[in-house]
């Protein structure tokens, strides 16, 4: 990675960084992170390194059955930054999470060790991004109606394991997601994107699994039949026990899940009320309730909404919390979207540690 990694921010996982949620408050009643976490906080998933990419020399690519022609891939349509920027822009405010965010917790809540980065609850950020819609650049490169699928892959280096080479991360968009609200990124947070979060454009792809959105896409295939990668086949559908051998149907929409803006075994004064802060998400509706339980999930209260609900973004919370007696406690969080999920008890178990959906306990001191 190219960015500095604060232990204060971060905690590593190889080629990977989680955001620690204590980072988005700074101090209990200081500086505040807003909607959007500041790129320089913003938690880095690579599956090899972050590539460098000069932005001048840099061309998207086009090729395809599903495109006016079927050009092949030496005959691509091109695109260069300045292309993109000429056409028309949207800002959109949207989470990228993990597949795997929460993982660990299958192993410490509920006692199956799975394979994969064991992250807490902190293989995710909100950024607000600008850039092109996919939608708009498909057309422009000539899509017709035949086409179903399209595969952006990324520039950075093969991804090699255990001695297999799986080629370059990418993995195939289903046309009507691409065509919805997909957008080919330039900028985070107001800035042009950095490198560990894919410059110079990268895919956003609202509500779905992190690896949908492909960072340094530097091609983009559009076919007019079902395209397969590793990314869809191998990793990221539901195996094992209950799901069929060759895995579930490949992952898309995020499942609702929060989390509170503390440190885990966060230090509180007993005898005054603590305002304590958190976040609650959905990759397929608004949120509509987040209820806090601070004694290990017998009782529960209504946090307070402190912004309106967006289906692609998180939504900040708080709920005052006097505790009485010094010692350990458990705070627990629980989230409902408009969709009617609500966090269940338990994550259904997959062996790879997917969509870890379920309530946390948060332990905190008292003193
Ligand atoms: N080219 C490429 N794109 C990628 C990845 C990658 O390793 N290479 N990782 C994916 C995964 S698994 C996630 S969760 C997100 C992480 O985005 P971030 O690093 O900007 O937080 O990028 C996705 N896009
Ligand atoms: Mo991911």
């Amino acid at each position: 990675m190219v960015k500095p990694l604060p232990a204060a921010w971060f905690v590593p996982h190889d080629t990977n960084a989680e955001m620690r949620w204590e980072a988005l408050r700074d101090a209990d009643d200081g500086p505040v992170v807003g909607r959007h976490v500041p790129v320089e906080r913003f938690f880095v998933r690579n599956h090899t390194g972050t590539p460098l990419i000069d932005p001048d020399r840099w061309r998207l690519r086009l090729f395809g059955t599903g495109l006016r022609g079927a050009p092949a891939p030496g005959r691509a349509v091109e695109f260069g930054l300045d292309d993109l920027r000429a056409l028309p822009s949207t800002r959109l405010g949207a989470l990228i999470e993990c597949a795997g965010n929460g993982r660990s917790f299958f192993h410490r809540r509920q006692g199956h060790r799975v394979p994969g980065t064991p992250w807490a609850l902190g293989g995710i950020g909100s950024a607000l991004w600008r850039g092109v819609r996919l939608a708009e650049v498909l057309r422009a490169a000539g899509l017709t109606g035949g086409a179903v699928d399209v595969l952006p892959t990324g520039l950075d280096a093969d991804y090699v394991v255990g001695g297999t080479n799986y080629g370059p991360v990418r993995r195939p968009l289903p046309i009507a997601k691409a065509l919805d609200d997909a957008l080919l990124a330039y900028e985070m947070n107001d800035e042009p994107l950095t490198p560990d979060h894919g410059a110079p454009v990268r895919l956003v792809v609202p509500g779905w699994v992190g690896v949908a959105s492909i960072k340094w896409v530097g091609s983009i295939e559009v076919a007019d039949h079902p395209l397969y990668s590793p990314w869809n086949t191998d990793f990221y559908r539901m195996f094992g026990p209950g799901h069929p051998p060759a895995g579930g149907a490949p992952l898309t929409a995020q499942v609702v899940k929060s989390a509170f803006e503390l440190a885990e075994g966060a230090r509180l004064e007993a005898g005054r009320t603590h305002r304590l802060h958190g976040r609650a998400w959905s990759g397929t509706a608004p949120v509509r309730l987040v209820e806090v339980s601070a004694d290990g999930g017998r009782s529960w209260r209504p946090a307070r909404l402190d912004e309106p609900a967006r289906a692609d973004d998180w939504t900040r919370w708080s709920f005052d919390w006097r505790p009485a007696r010094p010692g350990r406690h458990e705070l627990r969080a629980r989230a409902t979207d408009r969709g009617g999920a609500t966090q269940p008890e338990r994550a259904p178990f997959n062996r790879e540690g997917y969509l870890f959906g379920a309530v946390v306990a948060h332990p905190v001191t008292v003193v």
